[in-house]
């Protein structure tokens, strides 16, 4: 494990344990980092309890369409004055892990005999799964962590099969971004069955404002070492009690501000896989739906509290109720996934898929947050856009699975290696690259084609360039 005396800081940084009045001067800013939609992707079905992976299984999908659309969000957040980073597509197909599991020969040879035995492995060996970067790691900022650095924990995802290939990659990828001493990244929890773990998709931190240690809300799915809790019946519960612990325990959280939260097993078997299919937080706002946790109404009570105490300050808590939103609207529509967003003006906005304009009910709940109708006549949000990522949502993966949220300093965003901050020139490079190197459509049957596997590879060869990535 690192530590400030292994890795020093730079001479022009501030010491590690900044006072307070340090620290509320060195422009924190939440920062969104998404991954790039790779040219694999496509919808083979591969997530249970995954309702819209589950649906769309087998269909045509369209990785250039789908890269598009994840682009556009990224630039119409970065046009709001909010920092925006890209993090590159996995290398996929990922033919050393099929040469793992048995498999061997030429490139060709390894894919067609996937192809012919096991077809669920050739599928996984492809998927593009590692672009919802909310499942990319759990991160808790230095406002939050003992020894005042960043902690970033690379989810194991090891629920998945497809999944749980993400995890020493992207742990590579996030090192080589946050090389600096300002960043401690860790290992992925031990791949065990009780410390499934998830990322930030079931991570949310709430806080006045971007300058203030935060409470940290970890929500889980299961108790692993108690049989006796309640469980879902239908579908898996992702993340563990267990993991989630051991993360606050490694990030240095201070036990007072942290909060471990059981999901509610109905809400899991109705499809929310994961927490930000349910729930959102916000700085002061907590956009959640009356189902989302066991024993609700304490969870919420204890929250509020803490949030008084610490900060003299209410959180607020706009808790839509199920006769608004059903469970199966609130996973048809995606609104919990909306992004929330503090602009440059200071002003709370919503950022939702096109699906809440669509789905009556959601709609009508978007309007109703708006005029401050679940929060006594008090306005939290300014505006709602709608964006169309019809593609990741035919995977199950709206607005807020596509980012990762990283709370960063001006120094530590001034850390960051790499070309991955998202300005006008770099929107244009990679839209033109996606369009010189992305198959157009892609259906699982493809996937046999050893041409897909070298167009994939040629197209990450050519954005370690546009990225001048780290080595
Ligand atoms: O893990 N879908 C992803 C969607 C993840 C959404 N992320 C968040 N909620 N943060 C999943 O279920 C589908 C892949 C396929 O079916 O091919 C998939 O993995």
């Amino acid at each position: 494990m690192n530590s400030p005396a292994d890795n020093p800081p730079p001479a022009d940084a501030k010491p590690a344990a900044a006072s307070p009045v340090t620290r509320a001067h060195a422009d924190f800013r939440e920062c969104q980092f998404d991954s790039l939609v790779g040219p694999t992707h496509n919808y083979a079905g591969l997530a249970y309890g995954n309702v819209a992976s589950q649906r769309h299984r087998a269909q045509t999908a369209h990785p250039r369409l789908a890269a598009r659309q994840g682009l556009d969000k990224m630039w119409q957040v970065a046009r709001m004055g909010i920092p925006q980073a890209v993090l590159p597509p996995l290398p996929r197909p990922r033919l050393d892990w099929l040469r793992g599991l048995g498999f061997h020969g030429s490139d060709a040879t390894v894919i067609a005999a996937a192809h012919a035995t096991a077809p669920q492995f050739l599928a996984a060996a492809y998927s593009a799964s590692a672009m919802w970067a909310a499942n990319a790691a759990t991160v808790s900022p230095s406002l939050d962590t003992a020894d005042a650095r960043v902690h970033l924990t690379p989810a194991n995802l090891a629920s998945s099969l497809h999944r749980s290939i993400e995890a020493d990659q992207v742990a590579a990828n996030l090192r080589s971004l946050f090389a600096a001493p300002d960043f401690h990244v860790h290992d992925p929890l031990p791949s065990a069955v009780p410390l499934t773990d998830e990322g930030a998709a079931n991570h949310t931190r709430l806080a006045p404002d971007f300058h203030s240690p935060g409470l940290e809300v970890f929500v889980y799915g299961r108790n692993a070492l108690d049989a006796s809790q309640p469980q879902p019946t239908k579908f898996p519960a992702r993340q563990t009690l267990q993991a989630s612990q051991a993360i606050a325990r490694r990030h240095g959280l201070d036990p007072a501000r942290t909060f471990f939260v059981q999901q509610n097993p109905a809400a899991i078997d109705a499809g929310v896989f994961h927490n930000d299919v349910i729930s959102v937080g916000h700085q002061n706002l907590l956009l959640v739906h009356q189902d989302a946790f066991v024993d609700q109404p304490r969870v919420l009570a204890e929250l509020q509290d803490r949030f008084q105490q610490l900060y003299g300050q209410t959180l607020n808590v706009l808790q839509i109720p199920t006769q608004a939103l059903s469970l199966p609207d609130a996973v048809a529509s995606y609104l919990f996934n909306s992004q929330i967003l503090t602009t440059a003006a200071g002003d709370h906005v919503l950022l939702c898929p096109q699906d809440c304009q669509t789905n009556p009910a959601a709609q009508a709940v978007v309007a109703g947050l708006l005029a401050g109708d679940f929060s006594r006549g008090q306005r939290h949000l300014a505006a709602a856009h709608f964006l169309d990522l019809r593609q990741s949502m035919n995977n199950g993966g709206g607005p807020a699975c596509l980012r990762l949220r990283v709370l960063l300093s001006r120094q530590q965003r001034a850390a960051v290696r790499g070309r991955v901050w998202l300005d006008e020139s770099l929107y244009h490079d990679l839209c033109q690259w996606v369009e010189r190197t992305y198959p157009e459509s892609l259906t699982p049957a493809v996937l046999a084609n050893p041409q897909l596997a070298l167009q994939a590879t040629a197209a990450l060869d050519e954005l370690k360039d546009i990225l001048a990535w780290p080595a």
